[in-house]
């Protein structure tokens, strides 16, 4: 199976076909190179500050790596992506497929691989969601933004075209990992079921990506988006962004007396 692709004026309804069967797909031409700039200079003073470890083979994020977090308090550009329509359209498909239900930021983090950085175990997003049994409902749309082209020999995302639709114990064959090559500027969608993982970097230079993910609004957020994004910052985002950020109700879910985000409790 191959990853499906799309070029962004693409049909959302064809995208989001694409993305039920396959569980994974590439639209291209979403980030141009003035926001490609702009975001990596909003988060390289934090990237700056990160230490690049030598690799702990039994860590989920190898080593050799620059990661980091708290993206929506760090750089407006990632506020703007978050809200990307593309983005949204497949929230709403694929997150409140009884039209009833809302859903939220999950994560947020910037992922720069480096040379000699080993592959990532793969795995699935939903794997926190231990209470339900497999196989899980879709809990997770999650999206890779490429900063930089994305290559098989940079550390490209590996991902499992169809493994969404798998039971829990098959194990894909070495023929059935597909790389997700993409130009800078696209982005590659996933369920929270598709197996995927970063790819191993064989060259010399960086890959640099921007993991958004959305979970369901019922659900807790795997990003503490409270924490990272505090109130006094909170405040200063467009009502739509700190919605989804989490700063709304959800049924009786997520009940404040903090109303007023930035504001104490009365
Ligand atoms: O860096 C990548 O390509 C994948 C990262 C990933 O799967 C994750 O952070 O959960
Ligand atoms: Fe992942």
């Amino acid at each position: 199976m191959i990853i499906p692709q799309f070029a962004g004026t693409g049909d959302a309804a064809d995208i989001a076909d694409a993305l039920a069967e396959a569980g994974c797909v590439v639209v291209t031409d979403m980030l141009d190179a003035g926001d490609r700039d702009r975001v990596r200079n909003e988060l390289a003073p934090y990237m700056a500050r990160v230490k690049v470890a030598e690799d702990n083979p039994k860590a989920f994020y190898p080593g050799l790596t620059r990661r980091t977090s708290a993206l929506v308090a760090r750089s407006a550009t990632v506020g703007q992506m978050v809200m990307n329509e593309h983005t949204t359209a497949l929230c709403d498909r694929f997150l409140i497929p009884t039209g009833e239900f809302g859903y939220q930021l999950h994560v947020t983090a910037a992922l720069e691989v480096g040379p000699g950085a080993r592959t990532q175990v793969l795995h699935r997003e939903h794997d926190s969601f231990t209470f339900f049994p497999h196989p899980r409902p879709n809990l997770i749309v999650a999206s890779m933004w490429a900063v930089t082209d994305f290559r098989a020999a940079n550390g490209a995302t590996l991902v499992v075209p169809g493994s969404h639709k798998w039971p829990a114990d098959r194990r894909p064959r070495e023929t059935e990992i597909v790389v997700a090559e993409m130009p800078a500027g696209a982005v590659l969608y996933w369920l929270g079921g598709t197996l995927h993982g970063a790819g191993a970097n064989t060259s010399q230079d960086w890959r640099y990506g921007i993991v958004l993910t959305y979970s369901c609004g019922w659900l807790r957020q795997e990003e503490n988006q409270y924490l990272d994004v505090p109130p006094e910052i909170a405040r200063n985002l467009s009502p739509a962004l700190r919605d989804m950020i989490g700063y709304k109700m959800y049924h009786a879910l997520g009940y404040s007396l903090n109303r007023e985000v930035g504001a104490l409790p009365q």
